[in-house]
C-alpha cells in the first residue's frame, strides 16, 4: 500500500499531484509556507517546515509514508538535502522530480554566477535599470549598490520595508512572453538577474531578454546530493508502479 509524501511548491509538483489524485494513490502534498495563499491541491495538504531532518524523519514514520517525491524547486537545496538524509535514516524510497536547467542559446547574453552574493560584483558601475527576478528572500546584497533603479517581483506584497528603494511587481506567475516583453520595454530594463530555475513557468523573461538584447545575470543551481532524479511526471508515476494517461 503506497502512501506518498510530495515536497511541492512548483508547477511540476502541481501536475504530479493531479496525476496522483487521478490514479487514486494515497498521498500528502507539502508546502513550506512561503506564500500567503499557495495554490490548492487535489490532495490532503500540509503547510510549514518539518523541523529539520529529524522532524522530517519523524513525520515519515508517524504518517506512515512509504515513498517520498521531492518535487521542490531546484534552488530549494536545504529541503532536498534534508529529504535525502531523512529517507536514508528511515529507509524510505526517494525520487526527485526536477526540470532540466535552461541552456544558453545563440543570441542569449548571459553572465553566469555561482550564487546571489557573486552578482553585485558583476553589476555595471554606472546607474542602470535592473530587474531582480529572484523573489524576496535573497535581495539584501543589492543594498550595497543603491545607485541602480531596481524592479523586484514578489509573490506577495512586501510585509517589511525593503533594504533599498525599488519598485515591486506583485505576481505569482507563470509569466507570458508578451507580458514580459511589455514589462521590460515600458520599464526600460537594461539588466535582468535570474535563477536558472528551468521549466516553463519563469522562462518567458529569458526569451524576452534574448529578443530585446538584454543581458541576464544567471545564477547557477546549487549542487544537490545524488539521488534518483527524473524530469517528467510520467516517470514518477512509473516509479510508483502506475501507468498514466500521459502516454508513458
Ligand atoms: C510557495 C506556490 C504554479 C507554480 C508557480 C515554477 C514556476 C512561478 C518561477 C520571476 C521568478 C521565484 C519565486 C518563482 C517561480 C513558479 C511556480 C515559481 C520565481 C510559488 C509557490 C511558492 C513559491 C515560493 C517562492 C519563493 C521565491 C520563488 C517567486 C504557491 C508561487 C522568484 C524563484 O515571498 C517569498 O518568500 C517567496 C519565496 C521561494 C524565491 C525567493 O527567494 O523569494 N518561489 N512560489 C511554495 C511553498 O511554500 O512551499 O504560492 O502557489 C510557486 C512557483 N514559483 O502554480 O504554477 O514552477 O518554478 N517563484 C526563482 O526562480 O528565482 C519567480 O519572477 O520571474
Ligand atoms: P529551502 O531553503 O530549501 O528550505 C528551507 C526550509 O524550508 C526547509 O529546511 C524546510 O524546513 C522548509 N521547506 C522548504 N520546502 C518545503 C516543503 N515543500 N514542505 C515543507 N517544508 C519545506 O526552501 P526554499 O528555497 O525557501 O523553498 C521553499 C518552497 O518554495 C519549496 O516548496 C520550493 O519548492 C518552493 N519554491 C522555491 C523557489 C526558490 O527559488 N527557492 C522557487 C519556487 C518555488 P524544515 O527544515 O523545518 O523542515
Amino acid at each position: 500500500m503506497i502512501r506518498a509524501l510530495i515536497l511541492g511548491g512548483t508547477a511540476n509538483a502541481s501536475l504530479l499531484a493531479a496525476e496522483i489524485a487521478r490514479a487514486g494513490i494515497e498521498a500528502v502534498y507539502s508546502y513550506g509556507g512561503r506564500t500567503r495563499a499557495p495554490a490548492d491541491q487535489p490532495l490532503p495538504t500540509r503547510i510549514g517546515g518539518f523541523g529539520g531532518v529529524a522532524g522530517l524523519a519523524d513525520y515519515i514514520r508517524h504518517a506512515g509514508i512509504t515513498h517520498l517525491i521531492d518535487a521542490t524547486h531546484p534552488f530549494a537545496a536545504e529541503m532536498s538535502r534534508h529529504a535525502v538524509e531523512a529517507c536514508t535514516q528511515t529507509g524510505t524510497p526517494l525520487i526527485a522530480l526536477e526540470r532540466a536547467p535552461w541552456t544558453k542559446t545563440p543570441g542569449d547574453s548571459w553572465v553566469e554566477v555561482a550564487d546571489v552574493n557573486a552578482i553585485v560584483v558583476v553589476l555595471p558601475e554606472s546607474p542602470a535599470k535592473i530587474f531582480l527576478a529572484i523573489g524576496r528572500q535573497h535581495i539584501a546584497p543589492f543594498a550595497t549598490k543603491p545607485h541602480h533603479v531596481y524592479t523586484l517581483r514578489f509573490v506577495d506584497p512586501p510585509e517589511a520595508p525593503l533594504p533599498f528603494a525599488a519598485d515591486v511587481i506583485v505576481s505569482r506567475g507563470p509569466f507570458t512572453l508578451d507580458g514580459e516583453l511589455e514589462m521590460l520595454r515600458t520599464r526600460g530594463i537594461a539588466w535582468i538577474v535570474a535563477r536558472n530555475s528551468g521549466g516553463a513557468g519563469a522562462r518567458a523573461k529569458i526569451d524576452a531578454a534574448r529578443m530585446l538584447g538584454i543581458p541576464v545575470i544567471m545564477i547557477s543551481r546549487p549542487r544537490l546530493p545524488d539521488r534518483l532524479r527524473v524530469e517528467s511526471v510520467a516517470e514518477v508515476m512509473h516509479w510508483l508502479g502506475h501507468r498514466t494517461c500521459l502516454g508513458a
